[in-house]
């Protein structure tokens, strides 16, 4: 069985106000072309498929066209799309029945009632559980191991079984991700691997955007990384995952394939952070015919000259590429105790900073409970917002 694995497209997004549906459309196009050449038996996409729960009209036919070029491109596959925790799960499903009915499945929520909804069987080739981003504590502690059983109960001729899921499992690395606004990376809501239980071939996962291996010490467990960056912290190769498995039980087989971005996010410096004047050298120097996205890594002694967007935006004149942002980081001083921020650095404070900060300021104890219950509530905060 040969699988193409991929997640986290989130169509949609614009980077510092700029529309991104031009390399989102060219992503698409390579999908295409890399279905045509490779053929393969299902194509997995592991959430996040937009990047906001409500997308555009606009965004949502960039996805349904982009579908049917791809299901074109092979009219024999199967397609598997899970919601991720950007998408909103019953929005993700509106229109599961016709595109059943072309072997295309759309899984946007759990069904606890029948896990047998989350079981496609692709017959003579193999079976695929679908999960999609679910609010880890609305999963049963049996429900993957329940799955995995039912199948094994299914699968006489001995096909392979793939799971997918939209999860931070421990141990992966998430760099790139932004904190700030994902209150899901970084250990508050990471499952431990042994709770997907045990029986699937290979744990195609989505939510990391870098691409990895989860070590199990089977290979088997893998997040296929975004196709493109969604953030400049992102400064890895982007690549979608061509797995093949001979039948249950054998080691899967794991290519990368490229996918180039004609927009790439570049920061100036390439490593680490430069003082003003030498940014904008840097700026300047850039080649004028690169349609990059840019942002500058500066730091200050105390505040970015005020004018410092207009000087950027103008180097930027000219030039094909965009300028995203100055990113502003102080020097270290000596007393650690500055309390003043910029607003760039309260901007990287989690709310969790924040209210430890405010907690200090007040000369009250925030200890290990606290922060746990404080988790908890901003949980179900971004849970509410995402079902909103
Ligand atoms: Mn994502």
């Amino acid at each position: 069985m040969k699988i193409l694995h991929t997640s986290d497209w989130h169509l949609g997004h614009s980077l510092y106000n700029h529309d991104r549906k031009e390399e989102q459309e060219d992503m698409l196009r390579q999908m295409v072309e890399i279905v045509k050449e490779h053929k393969p038996d299902l194509f997995l996409l592991a959430g996040d498929v937009y990047h906001t729960s409500q997308p555009s009209a606009a965004v949502l036919k960039q996805f349904v066209d982009a579908l049917t070029l791809i299901l074109n491109a092979n009219p024999e596959m199967t397609i598997v799309a899970t919601a991720g925790n950007h998408d909103s799960g019953t929005r993700h499903e509106i229109y599961s029945t016709p595109w059943k009915a072309q072997n295309v499945y759309t899984i946007g929520n759990l069904s606890r009632d029948n896990i047998t909804d989350h079981i496609i069987s692709i017959p003579g080739k193999g079976y695929v559980l679908a999960i999609p981003y679910t609010y880890e504590r609305n999963i049963p502690d049996v429900f993957f191991q329940q799955l995995l059983d039912t199948v094994a109960e299914m699968n006489s001729e001995n096909l392979p079984v793939i799971m997918t899921a939209h999860t931070t499992v421990n141990g992966c690395d998430f760099a790139g991700h932004d904190y700030t606004s994902e209150s899901t990376i970084g250990g508050i809501d990471a499952i431990d691997i042994k709770q997907m239980g045990e029986g699937y071939d290979y744990l195609a996962l989505g939510h990391i955007h870098h691409a990895q291996f989860v070590h199990t010490g089977k290979h088997n467990v893998r997040y296929s990384g975004t196709p493109i960056a969604v953030s400049f912290d992102e400064n890895y190769p982007h690549t979608v995952s061509l797995v093949e498995i001979g039948s249950h039980g054998e080691r899967p087989n794991v290519k990368e394939i490229d996918i180039h971005n004609i927009h790439p996010l570049v920061t100036l410096p390439t490593e680490g952070f430069t003082s003003w004047d030498d940014a904008k050298k840097l700026f300047a120097n850039f080649p004028d015919d690169i349609p990059a996205y840019i942002r500058l890594n500066v730091e200050v002694e105390d505040m970015l000259p005020p004018n410092a967007n207009d000087e950027a935006r103008a180097i930027a004149n000219g030039k094909e590429c965009k300028f995203c942002i100055i990113n502003a980081k102080r020097k270290k001083r000596e007393k650690s105790d500055a309390k003043i921020l910029s607003v760039q650095e309260f901007q990287a404070e989690s709310p969790l900073d924040i209210a430890m900060r405010y907690a200090n300021d007040k000369g009250c104890t925030f200890d290990d409970d606290i922060k746990e219950l404080f988790n908890e509530v901003i949980k179900i905060i971004n849970e509410e917002t995402r079902n909103n």
